[in-house]
């Protein structure tokens, strides 16, 4: 793109991936103005129509397709709603190819209307949308998300081929981690890895919550030029919503490094945020025709739903467990036990309900621990720390170093920290610590297998990629989600009221 400055690792997120101008060959593409005349074509298009890209510009669309093609393609476009939908319209006849069906994609994009053309699948019998359905109807027994997410990686895999499938899920720092995978034997695993936000820049994470699947067919092929590069009108055609086209170089070099040769991924939204994507890889290219690749986007947004039915469960399960946590500290009271006394059963059910690594306590003037925690004297100045955060809150971190350097220091290196306040003055605290996260994940590749270099350096392969992601995490604990802190945020309340009884329950013996 002129005036563009070029694209290097650092500046990744402003590449302007919607307008690099090209497709993949494993279709043809035609952008019609609002009156049916072709404003641009890419530069295969005499494979599909007999006639050259150049000499059909400025052409009625009638005039290569048929009044009767045309028809249709018109009528599919009637279906449109709002600027992001792309009609589908199956096993179309062209004058210029009798014996082969098309599969064609209509969508507006600017002022233009864009025409994609790909051949239709032979297998016409094949019944996508009833295997979609049975799929369907098996994953609704998944009992928690993560059986959810294997079984939908396995489905994804049987629907489309590919030799691997994977859910990607994405963090609140937009990095992210593979969490379920479905793998043909050998080929390893990529299972529990994480990767930095860059890996998938901002722009491509902003056009995949529009257009919820992408697909490499083969990403050692060739790409054709959509012609001309800029419209007459003084604009380059936007791709946001094309299903052909050509991906970011810095993407396919990654994908080179990786000895990946197709790639596919399908977004998974969660109340129209991007959640996640079936990230598909492919050891030798696979064109996977158009009726497939929608059964797999209707598998992924009906998986959707069904993810957040389980995640809605999941909420609801936390915070009845922390109801019943309550109701037994209540209980445990009665029986007149102190704060200090029920640390230990506290502990184990503050764990139960929040993933840590130790939890201590500062409560009625003594030290009490479980689990990995500071020394009694380092966590004495924590609390000094704790006592200049906001009275009567909680107050997480996932990165304590970066707020309380002398946590570098502790012998136990924690790198997260939840602190309930469980009194008023003097402040006792119950205190949650996670590690580090870098430290808590094993690398699953082979780490002796030798760095590749390519034009973009040594950055764009996975062991790298995965450094990347230790270096951006140095000193940070997995974060605290919303579900942990409502469960602190109600124990809190419960501790207080704990507190508050046996207090009551001293001053009444005093009287
Ligand atoms: C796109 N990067 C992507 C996509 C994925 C990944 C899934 C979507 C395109 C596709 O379906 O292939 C990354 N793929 C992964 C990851 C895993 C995987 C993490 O399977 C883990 C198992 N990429 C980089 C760096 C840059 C970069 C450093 O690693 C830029 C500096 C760029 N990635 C990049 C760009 C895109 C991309 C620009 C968009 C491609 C496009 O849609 O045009």
């Amino acid at each position: 793109v002129p005036g563009q400055d070029p694209v290097d690792l650092t500046n990744c997120d402003r590449e302007p991936i919607h307008i690099l101008g090209r497709i993949q060959d494993f279709g043809w593409l035609l952008a019609v103005s609002s009156d049916w005349m072709i404003v641009h074509a890419s530069e295969n298009v005499a494979g599909c129509f007999d006639r050259e890209a150049a000499d059909i510009i400025g052409l009625p669309a009638a005039e290569i397709l048929g009044y009767q093609t045309l028809d249709r393609i018109r009528k599919g476009l009637s279906g449109l709603y709002g600027t992001d939908s792309v009609e589908r319209i199956f096993g179309v006849e062209v004058a210029s190819k009798p014996d082969t069906r098309l599969d064609v994609a209509v969508h507006f994009s600017g002022s233009n209307i864009v025409l994609e053309f790909e051949p239709a699948n032979f297998d016409v019998d094949s019944q996508y949308t009833s295997q979609v359905r049975l799929m369907i109807e098996r994953l609704r027994q998944s009992t928690d998300v993560d059986s959810l997410c294997n079984t939908a990686a396995k489905f994804v895999k049987s629907l489309t081929g590919f030799d691997r499938v994977m859910v990607y899920r994405f963090a609140p720092d937009d990095s992210g981690e593979v969490i379920a995978e479905a793998a043909e034997p050998g080929i390893g695993t990529f299972l529990g890895l994480h990767y930095p936000a860059s890996d998938i820049p901002r722009q491509a994470r902003e056009l995949y919550r529009r257009n919820l699947l992408r697909i490499i067919s083969d990403v050692n092929g060739r790409t054709v030029p959509v012609i001309p590069g800029i419209s007459p009108e003084g604009r380059p055609l936007d791709m946001s919503m094309c299903g052909l086209r050509a991906v970011s170089p810095i993407h396919i070099e990654y994908l080179q490094n990786m000895g990946v040769e197709a790639s596919m991924s399908i977004s998974i939204l969660r109340r129209g945020e991007l959640w996640g994507l079936f990230s598909c890889h492919h050891y030798s290219p696979l064109v996977l025709s158009y009726d497939v690749r929608t059964a797999a986007e209707l598998f992924a947004e009906m998986f959707a739903f069904l993810l957040d039915q389980q995640l809605g469960d999941r909420a609801r399960a936390q915070s009845a467990a922390t109801q019943a946590l309550h109701n037994k500290l209540m209980a445990d009271l009665a029986e007149g036990s102190t704060v200090r006394d029920s640390f230990e059963p506290l502990a184990t059910a503050l764990a139960s309900l929040i993933p840590c690594s130790g939890i201590a306590g500062w409560v009625e003037g003594s030290f009490v621990k479980r689990g990995q925690v500071p020394e009694k004297d380092e966590f004495m100045q924590l609390v000094r720390f704790l006592n200049t955060t906001a009275p009567g809150q909680i107050y997480s971190t996932n990165a304590l170093p970066s707020v309380f350097a002398a946590a570098a220091n502790f012998s136990s290196r924690p790198a997260g920290l939840m602190a309930l306040p469980v009194s008023r003055a003097p402040r006792d605290y119950i205190v949650l610590f996670r590690n580090e996260i870098a430290k808590t994940i094993k690398w699953a590749g082979d780490p002796s297998k030798p760095v590749e270099y390519g034009p973009n350096g040594a950055r764009l392969t996975p062991r790298k990629s995965f450094e990347a992601w230790q270096e951006t995490v140095r000193g940070q604990s997995a974060p605290w989600e919303e579900g942990d802190l409502d469960a602190a945020e109600s124990l809190r309340i419960t501790m207080l009221e704990v507190v508050l009884r046996i207090s009551d329950a001293a001053n009444r013996d005093r009287d």
